[in-house]
């Protein structure tokens, strides 16, 4: 018995209950008394029967992550020793499952000998997303039970699958319809009293030998994998593990995947994805806003604009459960908006993403007017009109006349000054900047920008509309572009140098691609529309040689069918345009640019190292609260590949000095600001300090 592992009987079955907060991880002082608990237990002629419980919000959601890399995590006993214990027990084992069976937490499950899940239980085996696979039998043991291919989907994807599934697919066994525990005592002690020999997962191969005489289908799910997986070794290895499981003698296939885990954990891509992953929660601990500070209760929401942004802000919110009235100056405009999230909404039904009956219960929370009164009592009011400073100043005029006291004002401004809008109304305090994505019913990340007046209780209100809309909110303060398009703005003068100089455009994104990001820079500008950049430039007095070129002539990109490169045929696949190789020959020539072949390690440096140097900066002003609130914003909101976690991460992994010296070297040459070490960076550098908290 100990805090955590605690044993009580009910007749001749033992529960066993884990106690450890907050997620009941496999960390070594829980490993250790569980381990203890379930040997005397297995010995103990008076127990018939041991169910495994959790106590608080969920069963074990996995290993302990903060261990990995040290040596708590190599200490005996580890989860495949007790996996083995389980499995080896002669009497019936129960896992009685609520919340979520997560990794480690699922594969002490399958070594039980039943599982009994509550309605609401998740079930799956994420390793992957944190750039691992499941360490401790997971892909030797679950394909037996599911089957090789639905196996291989969920340890792929790393998405958990609900109760109701898991008992169709043979994964519990039972779904307790009363108390979970209660339930799983009554099965535990059935199965004693049928005394029926105990059949452990690892001797079945009733679904495996059918895949191993017809390899087709399963082998085209590997292939599929290897395609989607962008540079990641994870999903390939993992991949590779389902394989063995059909291939080898079990012990083989749970040593392969035990070498596998261990080389992977060492690893600079799962580093980088454990980081992202406490990153993430870091990012919502928000200086100023204290866990005593509560949101304001958000009822009824609007959005005012039903373009592509509000539309796509409307759905966020009509996902996440919460009533939006959309808000457009005619009723054409009000038609098409509604109309555009109607037919999106019928594209998920066709996809299957969503049912019939979901799209209609989201739709039924979107209504529309063309009156700002019918706003009146809006909790929240996001704001998704033209990014031009007099009409937000207008709309916020308006809105401050007929808000309710206590209305949360948003912006969802991408580069405008947050202060100056709220300066526009009575309540400054009540006026933040909500920062969205496009498509903003897709992307995860949610800029929020916090005034100098804004009120820390509506920081909090935001960031839980935020959670509510499944976004990855961040936290930052007003400055030009905020922290995601200042760092992009960042580099974009030198991929225009590097046009000049003599890279193709294709060259610029096959270096990007490479890298691991899932588009290059200029097939994004294509698909985002050139027309965007080229206003905004105009607005700020700025030019881009070959960008403006470009837009006179009217490519705008995919929606003209032309922009850096040509889209043929309404295709959406870039082809390479002779023609825009010879603009860019015809402008160098111009500017006397001297043209020569750029190697990909010099378009990577001079266009992400200055994005570094730039979130340098944006610490030091404390636009950004943390290096790793840059790197979320980066993973989620602009495709940074994740497996390299975030820029500043990735600064971390080239080394400081090599990327202070190469900035040097690039300054030196150019003269480009960009290139200008940033004090805070040099001094990082100079003392070899890093931006993270790297993971070991
Ligand atoms: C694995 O199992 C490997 C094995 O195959 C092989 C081993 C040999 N460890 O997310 P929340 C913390 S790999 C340590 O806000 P929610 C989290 O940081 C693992 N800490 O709660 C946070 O701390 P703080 C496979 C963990 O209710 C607090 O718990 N498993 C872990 O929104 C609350 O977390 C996974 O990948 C952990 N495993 O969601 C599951 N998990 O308060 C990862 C959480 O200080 N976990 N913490 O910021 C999750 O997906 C979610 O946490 C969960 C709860 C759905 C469980």
């Amino acid at each position: 018995m100990s805090d955590i592992v605690s044993v009580r009987r009910e007749g001749d079955v033992a529960v066993v209950t884990i106690d450890n907060p907050p997620v009941n991880a496999l960390s070594l002082r829980m490993r250790q008394p569980l381990y203890a608990a379930l040997e005397a237990l297995g010995t103990d002629d008076g127990v018939k029967a041991i169910v495994i419980a959790c106590a608080g919000a969920t069963f074990v959601a996995g290993a302990d992550i903060t261990e990995f890399g040290t040596s708590k995590a190599l200490e005996r006993p580890n989860l495949p020793d007790l996996c083995t214990l389980l499995e080896d027990t002669a009497k019936p084992v129960v896992a009685a499952i609520h919340g979520t069976a997560l990794g480690g937490g699922l594969e002490l499950a399958l070594a039980c000998h039943f599982r009994v899940a509550v309605p609401s239980a998740r079930l799956g085996l994420p390793e992957v997303k944190l750039g691992l696979l499941p360490g401790s039998g997971g892909t030797a043991r679950l394909p037996r039970v599911v089957g090789p291919e639905k196996a291989l989907k969920m340890i792929v994807s790393g998405n958990p699958i609900g109760a109701a599934e898991a008992l169709k697919s043979e994964l519990v066994d039972a779904i307790a319809e009363g108390d979970l525990v209660a339930d799983a005592v009554k099965f535990a002690a059935a199965k004693a009293a049928e005394g029926k020999p105990l059949v452990r997962i690892r001797d079945r191969d009733e679904k495996l030998a059918p895949v191993r005489e017809n390899t087709q289908g399963f082998e085209g799910l590997i292939a599929e994998v290897t395609r989607k997986a962008r540079g990641l070794e994870a999903p390939i290895a993992a991949a590779a593990a389902v394989r063995n499981a059909i291939e080898m003698p079990f012990d083989a296939a749970l040593k392969a995947e035990r070498d596998s885990f261990i080389h992977l954990v060492q690893g600079d891509q799962s580093r980088a994805q454990r980081h992202l992953f406490f990153a993430e929660r870091e990012a919502t601990k928000v200086a100023g806003v204290g866990k005593d500070v509560q949101p304001r209760p958000v009822k009824r929401t609007g959005v005012i604009g039903a373009g592509t942004m509000g539309g796509g802000i409307a759905m966020s919110l009509a996902n996440g459960g919460i009533p939006v009235t959309i808000l457009e100056m005619t009723d054409e405009a009000l038609e098409r908006g509604l109309g555009t999230i109607s037919k999106n909404y019928s594209v998920s039904v066709d996809r299957g993403s969503i049912s019939a009956e979901e799209r209609d219960a989201r739709l039924g929370r979107i209504n529309g007017t063309t009156d700002y009164a019918d706003l009146a009592d809006c909790d929240l009011v996001i704001e998704a009109v033209f990014e031009e400073m007099p009409i937000k100043k207008e709309v916020f005029g308006k809105l401050d006349a007929i808000a309710k006291p206590g209305a949360v004002l948003a912006t969802n401004t991408s580069y405008l000054d947050v202060n100056e809008i709220a300066a526009a109304t009575s309540r400054p305090a009540d006026v933040i900047g909500m920062h969205f994505f496009s498509p903003a019913n897709v992307m995860r990340l949610l800029e929020i920008v916090r005034g100098e007046k804004t009120a820390p209780d509506v920081i909090a209100t935001a960031l839980d509309a935020g959670r509510r809309m499944k976004k990855v909110p961040v936290v930052v303060g007003v400055c030009h572009g905020f922290v995601g398009n200042r760092m992009l703005s960042s580099r974009s003068a030198e991929l225009e140098s590097l046009l000049l100089e003599g890279a193709t455009p294709e060259e610029i994104d096959k270096a990007f691609l490479d890298f691991g990001w899932p588009m290059g820079p200029f097939q994004m500008g294509d698909l985002a529309g050139l027309d965007i950049g080229w206003r905004t430039r105009k607005s700020l007095g700025k030019t881009a040689v070959i960008g403006d070129a470009l837009c006179e002539m009217g490519r705008f990109g995919q929606k003209t069918g032309k922009g850096f490169y040509l889209y043929e045929d309404g295709s959406r696949k870039p082809k390479p345009d002779p023609e825009v190789n010879k603009l860019i020959e015809d402008k160098a020539r111009e500017l006397g640019v001297n043209r020569r072949t750029i190697p990909a390690e010099e378009i990577i440096e001079r266009t992400l190292y200055p994005m570094v140097n730039e979130g340098a900066k944006i610490l030091e002003e404390k636009i950004a609260q943390r290096p790793s609130d840059i790197d979320i914003v980066w993973t989620n909101g602009y495709g940074f590949p994740i497996g390299k976690g975030g820029p500043m991460f990735w600064a971390d992994l080239e080394g400081l000095p090599k990327v202070v010296e190469r900035l040097e070297h690039w300054h030196g040459k150019t003269g480009n600001d960009v290139f200008k070490p940033a004090a805070s960076l040099k001094q990082l550098a100079a003392t070899g300090g890093s931006f993270s908290a790297r993971p070991a």
